[in-house]
């Protein structure tokens, strides 16, 4: 069967840029985090552009995690859905897709050009500052479009982009149904920090659908709190994930939390038998004279793993392939992957 995983996400064109630490100071942004425009990051943009280490990178969280899958998996194996301009940023976006054999099913708007993203690269972290311009105007009737629908029917694996609970939950929600009323997969992930904090009611609805919740240790954490948690143990916040209400009762839920090079803590809670699994596994270690940039690094992390669970491999081995592709992507400029392609 062809197209077994589709994604949906926000389609970005990344400016990666190399900035001093004050840089980030002057407009109060932390090393490593994604956050949306505001009015007073407006000059951000221009002076990336400006930059002479601008490099321009097809970016969106989910649109690297659907390249990263299609690197490991057979040909023709995922569809992403996006909304983009119809201007230069979305050609590239497309011919990056192209390259990475993804299908992209773009919604293009004539009224909005493509999203951008500044990665504000300090050493080994980066500030994610995005402006989501037409990736923000995704709408569910570009999914419901008959088209588009005969994918999302074929289709046996979701992978829902947590930053897309900004722009469009409807379009969440029907892809959760449908996954629910199938009995098909369903994967959602945390991406920031601010989904949990600021998105809590929408994701907490999203993770009903979801039997994967992928994320990394900042994310559970703002999710501890925005849910009143006491604890900050990664492995306490998993099983209380793993455990809050689901529409599907077939499928347990499995909760994923990365954690630097700290093992990969993954649990999983079966309501038929009220018990969890909990287990750790080990990254793999990149030296750190080898790390070009970690922009994407968690989507290399989720497409890898996603790669894996859609071939029906186990989770230990699905883990492992996104702790190798992660390692892969390290070593390129932003949320890339090596061509040509090495194998696992
Ligand atoms: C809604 N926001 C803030 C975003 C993003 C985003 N992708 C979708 N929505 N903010 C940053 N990114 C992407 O995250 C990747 C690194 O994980 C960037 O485009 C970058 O490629």
């Amino acid at each position: 069967m062809s197209f077994p995983l589709v994604a949906l996400g926000n389609p970005l064109l990344d400016l990666q840029v190399d900035v001093e630490p004050s840089y980030l100071e002057k407009y109060s942004l932390k090393a490593n985090d994604a956050i949306l425009i505001e009015e007073k990051h407006l000059p951000i943009f221009k002076e990336s552009l400006e930059n002479p280490t601008v490099k321009s990178i097809a970016g969106g969280a989910a649109q690297n995690a659907a390249r990263g899958a299609q690197y490991i998996l057979p040909e023709n194996s995922v569809v992403y859905f996006g909304s983009v301009g119809k201007d230069d940023y979305s050609k590239l976006l497309l011919e990056a897709n192209q390259q990475a054999g993804v299908k992209s099913l773009y919604q293009f708007q004539d009224s909005y050009e493509t999203g951008k993203c500044a990665a504000l690269i300090t050493g080994h972290n980066r500030s994610l500052v995005t402006d989501l311009a037409a990736a923000n105007h995704f709408t569910p009737d570009h999914l419901q479009n008959p088209e588009n629908w005969e994918f999302v029917q074929n289709a046996k694996f979701f992978y829902i982009g947590g930053f897309h609970l900004t722009v469009s939950p409807d379009a969440i929600y029907l892809l959760g149904q449908h996954a629910a009323d199938e009995n098909k997969d369903f994967s959602l992930n945390l991406s920031a920090p601010f989904i949990p904090e600021f998105f809590k009611d929408v994701l907490d609805k999203s993770i009903t659908f979801a039997n994967y919740v992928i994320g990394n240790e900042t994310e559970a954490a703002a999710y501890a709190k925005s849910h009143g948690l006491e604890t900050q143990d990664l492995k306490e916040i998993a099983k209380y994930i793993a455990k809050e209400p689901k529409v599907n009762s077939q499928k347990d839920r499995t909760v994923i939390i990365t954690h630097g090079l700290e093992p990969t803590v993954a649990v999983t809670y079966s309501s038929e038998s009220d018990s969890f699994v909990i287990n750790e596994y080990p990254v793999h270690a990149l030296e750190s004279s080898k790390i070009q940039d970690t922009n994407g690094a968690g989507d290399a992390f989720a497409g890898g793993l996603l790669a894996g669970l859609v071939a029906g491999d186990s989770l230990e081995s699905s883990i492992d392939k996104g702790q190798w592709l992660a390692k892969l992507s390290i070593q390129e400029v932003g949320p890339s992957f090596p061509y040509p392609k090495q194998s696992y």
